[in-house]
């Protein structure tokens, strides 16, 4: 049986956080923009829908942008409390909101969480369970009416000629034809339910986003690109090969980078289909490896599992010093060091309170035109002091200035980039990394005495007390200095939002690495090499246990709440009912 999976992706999703936060930008061309540094604005990192017809793109400069388009709202991504770099925490923020709904939408669908505005849902077991629950109350064709995929377009190729009544008409016929077919009638319950999660999004959230439907990731995410922005498009398996035939190989998931342009070069070819028809012996000797995943993907066949997965698997703080701004000596070194650090630390106890869990691992890497050392460190506190003297005390024999003094004179070669990387989390929050609270809990404690004023509610009158609040309840750790570090600002790529990446393709390996089915330890690459079969349904069982799980935890606080039985006997009206009528509110 395939799977049924949808990518959801938010439209322009920093642009759509600042019209949200500033109402008379919706339906304006914005773009959002890096910090400025001396006096010059920084990349372009989103844009609305409504510039990007003036030739708008992402990465252009401010000032080319108001060339195309002199009429454009220009908003800044703000800078960090710790270090002067941009803090992205207001996006993540309104990220945090879409998934929440996503995640209490229904406990049977499996959510992934893949980058700050996408997530992969399989939606198996939910259409599965609708479809006898429709069919038991006679429900389904007005279910599946074409009223309720008012956005939804079929991808078969003539899609893209852009005509509310051919996509209509194919729509229909497809709808018509699908009355037999259990895996059509799947694929479109699952787009009427992925309507009513994008209206739900909206409701909840104000944000438009559009999605993609099929059999598997890589298809739903692959043409959830082809009708944007407040749209969704569907993918059934008949259409798959015709699609792929035409799209370009860089277009798929994981074929934006290396492998992709290997691919195109080695067998001299742009387009995902021609892989088909390239002979097998060329095949299999430009890529010894990788040549049956190569063919399983040019015939969209990809069972990489969604996997529930709701928090970053690192949290990341990153800066670059491009060209003259490189770091060349230890004083700005340490600087920067440090108010990353605090950055770092603040997201690291954020992540700690929210998720229960706790960083084993830290990587630095500094990047320099002669390389990018880089090591793993063993985090044993979250106190920014701690973590800088361990991050030091690691970084500074890198200096090939070789000087006896180690905190103050030349650095060589220069750092164009600083990054830090928590990773490797465990459940639970140990004694030692509580002290952070304390540095965050003066810090707020400062703020609480100036500001807290207390209202006497047995006298009516609003008296204004300066009340202490209660005292730390473990000494107070040393106040760590804050940074002030000059105004300057770059291009920040913070890797924990970053798209997650596919599984890699298969290489010729003999380290051995473990999974877990079923309690049993079997290698990664027996596990590979098992029929697809097989494997699918090991994979399906792994997630399905980790789905079963959160579903049993969010089932002891709240039972399911789905819309009851409706009669059978219900007289059906010519107009469908709204299809949010169909799903119940989970509160
Ligand atoms: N982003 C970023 N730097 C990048 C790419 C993206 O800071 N190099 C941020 C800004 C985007 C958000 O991530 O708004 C989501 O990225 P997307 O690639 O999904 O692009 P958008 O959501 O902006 O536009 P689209 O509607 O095309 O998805
Ligand atoms: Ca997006
Ligand atoms: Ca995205």
């Amino acid at each position: 049986m395939r799977r049924v999976i949808s990518l959801i992706d938010m439209d322009c999703f920093y642009a759509q956080v600042e019209q949200r936060d500033n109402p008379a930008l919706w339906d304006q061309p914005v773009i959002v923009v890096q910090h400025s540094r001396q006096g010059v604005e920084g990349g372009i990192l989103a844009v609305s829908y409504e510039a990007r017809p003036f030739g708008v793109k992402r990465g252009m400069s401010v000032a080319d942008a108001k060339l195309k388009c002199p009429q454009i709202n220009v908003c800044h991504v703000p800078i960090g409390e710790y270090a002067d770099k941009a803090d992205i925490q207001k996006y993540r923020d309104a990220s945090a909101e879409v998934f929440r709904v996503l995640n209490n939408f229904d406990t049977s669908i499996i959510v992934e969480k893949a980058s700050v505005d996408e997530a992969f849902l399989d939606l198996t077991t939910y259409t599965n369970e609708r479809l006898e629950e429709l069919r038991e109350n006679g429900n389904l064709e007005e279910f599946t009416a074409i009223e309720h995929l008012p956005t939804t377009f079929l991808a078969t190729g003539e899609d893209v000629k852009e005509n509310d009544h051919l996509r209509e008409q194919m729509l229909t016929d497809f709808i018509t034809g699908s009355l037999h077919s259990t895996e059509n009638i799947l694929l479109l319950i699952a787009a009427c339910t992925v309507e009513a999660i994008r209206d739900r999004i909206h409701e909840e959230t104000q944000f438009y986003c559009s999605a993609g439907v099929g059999n598997n990731k890589m298809m739903a995410k692959l043409v959830c690109a082809r009708h944007k922005p407040r749209q969704q498009t569907l993918i059934p398996w008949v259409y798959v090969r015709e699609i792929l035939r035409t799209t370009p190989i860089g277009d798929v998931r994981g074929f934006g980078g290396k492998l992709g342009n290997r691919v195109q070069e080695l067998l001299n070819i742009t387009l995902m289909g021609e892989i088909l028809e390239i002979d097998y012996s060329l095949l299999v000797e430009s890529f010894p490896d990788q040549h049956e995943y190569l063919i399983a993907i040019a015939q969209g066949m990809c069972d990489e599992p969604v996997r529930p997965r709701k928090e970053s698997s690192s949290i990341a703080v990153s800066k670059n010093f491009p060209g003259k701004l490189a770091i060349r000596t230890i004083q700005e070194l340490r600087k920067w060091l440090d108010g990353l650090t605090k950055e770092l630390a603040k997201r690291l106890w954020t992540d700690q309170n929210e998720n229960k869990r706790t960083a084993e691992n830290l990587v630095y890497s500094l990047l320099t035109e002669e390389g990018k050392p880089q090591k793993t460190l063993k985090i044993n506190n979250y106190h920014p002091d701690v973590l800088f003297g361990q991050i030091w005390a690691a970084i500074k024999v890198l200096n090939r200035s070789n000087l006896a003094n180690s905190e103050q004179g030349p650095w060589t070669p220069p750092i164009l980039n600083i990054s830090l990387s928590a990773s490797r989390f465990q459940p639970g929050i140990p004694a030692a990394t509580r002290s952070i609270k304390e540095f965050l809990g003066e810090k707020k404690r400062r703020k609480w005495v100036r500001q807290h004023a207390v209202y006497d509610e047995n006298d009516g009158r609003a008296d204004v007390i300066i009340e202490e609040p209660p005292p730390p309840k473990t000494p107070a750790a040393s106040k760590p200095s804050t940074s002030t570090i000059g105004s300057v600002e770059y291009i920040v790529i913070d890797d924990s939002d970053e798209e997650t990446a596919p599984p890699p393709p298969p290489k010729s390996t003999t380290n051995i690495d473990y999974i877990t089915v079923d309690g049993k330890k079997i290698s990664k690459k027996v596990f590979r090499n098992l029929p697809p079969e097989i494997k699918k349904q090991y994979e399906h069982r792994i997630a399905l246990e980790e789905a079963r799980l959160l579903k049993a935890k969010s089932d002891a606080k709240n039972s399911r709440k789905r819309a009851g039985p409706i009669k059978s006997d219900v007289q059906k009206t010519k107009k469908p009912k709204p299809l949010d009528s169909f799903f119940k509110k989970k509160t």
